[in-house]
């Protein structure tokens, strides 16, 4: 058996995306994702799946070239391949470059970023070869199925009028009104039992009362809102209070460490955060200040899936809650995610997945939730396999785009509706 990687494919598409809404602006009609292919020179594919923007992609080329002829099983050489490539990262973002949703974006997160996919890829790959899920490649699941939260959002009917779309079902929510219609859709069609709403969009009491309604729709279950830093220290404090006896946790209040440790020590709320953890750099000073209580991760900018154990490790040793938060992505990552989430002992709180938003997928089987969770596959791999079809048909639709949507955008995609908008600085409120 070879399992030297003969090639790699790279190929950038662009996935259908509703008017989703956040503190930035909306989400783009169609949103990059890179799936990476890793052929070993027996002939087998492995698949993984990340960010999609051109930095991922002018990153993602040369380490492509770099990793041919090393064995899918050297992850560890992976890692420096990517690391030799990674030194010109820096040009392309800057070190302070605040990423807004995702945190500051480093040149080091790009990198792991990218070599996440790589990563992902060749544990599919190896599993395929050996007859072994990627779980048991990571040591073994601790459970048959992973759950996820519904992930919801202010969202506007349609697209924009005149901006090419496509259209979805699941209209608009707007007020606390629509936000329950949506949970109620969310609980009927995947049988999710917590709830996670996307805020920071509207001023702080509209965004309560919706937690309100939703409390009184769904008592008892679980319940984050998410602002993706927008609050002062004061607002965080007043929707802790006001919320504290419906919230699960609050999900990054405010912005940065300092103003989350300044929350933590005047509220009893837990907080998570996907924003001020975002790199193992971070942990020291958040840990030790006590900014947060629960960490979500994101494979791909936390380095994969064997980097996500370790983060998962980390958080036990400090006593803090470890999860997972997600941004649009396809079945592939849904894959990986629910392949790692079933080896992390102790995952207390149900990870948030973007999955049910994307109507369109490059699998020949979409994953499904059951009962809001995800069934750990045993097949070989991440148990996935590619639509060449689909998939060349996603490509086609980034081949043909102007470059406009190629790197995701949520401002610029507000200003499709409201031109004078800018991306608010925080605190918003
Ligand atoms: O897709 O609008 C969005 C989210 O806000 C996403 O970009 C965040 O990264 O979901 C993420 C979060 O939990 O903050
Ligand atoms: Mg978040």
């Amino acid at each position: 058996m070879s399992l030297t990687i003969a090639r790699v494919r790279l190929t950038p598409v662009l996935v259908a995306d509703p008017p989703l809404l956040n503190t930035q602006g909306v989400h783009q009609p169609y949103t990059p994702r890179l799936i990476v292919e890793v052929v070993t020179a027996d002939g087998i594919t492995g698949v993984g799946e990340t960010y999609g923007d051109t930095k991922y992609l002018e990153l993602a080329r040369p380490l492509a070239q770099k990793v041919t002829g090393r064995q899918v099983t050297d992850l560890n050489g992976l890692f420096l391949d990517a690391d030799e490539v990674a030194v010109d990262a820096s040009r392309v973002v800057g070190q302070t470059d605040v990423g807004g949703l995702r945190g500051v974006q480093t040149a080091d997160k790009l990198r792991l970023s990218v070599v996440s996919a790589f990563e992902v890829a060749c544990l599919d790959a190896l599993g395929k070869a050996l007859g072994l899920p990627v779980h048991a490649l990571l040591g073994g699941k601790v459970r048959d199925a992973v759950e996820y939260s519904a992930y919801l959002f202010y969202k506007w009917a349609d697209h924009p009028a005149g901006v090419p779309s496509e259209r979805d079902d699941w209209g608009a929510a707007l007020d606390p009104a629509g936000v329950v219609e949506q949970a109620r859709i969310f609980a009927e069609r995947y049988g999710f039992t917590s709830f996670k709403l996307k805020g920071g969009v509207f001023p702080p009491e509209e965004e309560i009362a919706a937690v309100r309604a939703l409390a009184g729709a769904f008592p008892g279950h679980p319940l984050r809102l998410d602002p993706n830093g927008a609050w002062s220290v004061e607002t965080s404090l007043r929707v802790a209070e006001e919320l504290g006896d419906v919230l699960e946790y609050l999900e990054d209040p405010a912005s940065g460490t300092p103003a989350m440790a300044e929350i933590a020590a005047r509220t009893g709320v837990p907080l998570a955060t996907n924003m001020c953890v975002t790199t193992f750099a971070e942990i020291p000073e958040a840990f030790t200040r006590g900014a947060v209580q629960v960490v979500l991760s994101d494979h791909h900018y936390w380095g994969g899936l064997r980097n996500t154990q370790q983060l998962a490790a980390v958080c036990r040793a400090f006593g803090v809650g470890v999860s997972m938060h997600s941004n649009t992505h396809l079945g592939i990552s849904l894959a990986a995610m629910t392949q790692v989430a079933a080896t992390v002992p102790g995952l207390h709180h149900a990870c948030d997945s973007h999955y049910p938003w994307q109507s369109e997928d490059v699998l020949t089987e979409r994953l499904v939730f059951e009962g809001g969770r995800v069934a750990v596959s045993d097949a070989p791999g991440l148990g996935v396999e590619l639509d060449r079809d689909r998939l060349a048909f996603l490509h086609r639709r980034w081949l043909d785009d102007d470059g406009a949507l190629r790197d995701r955008d949520d401002a610029a995609a507000m200003r499709a509706a409201d031109p004078a908008w800018v991306t608010p600085s925080v605190p918003r409120w």
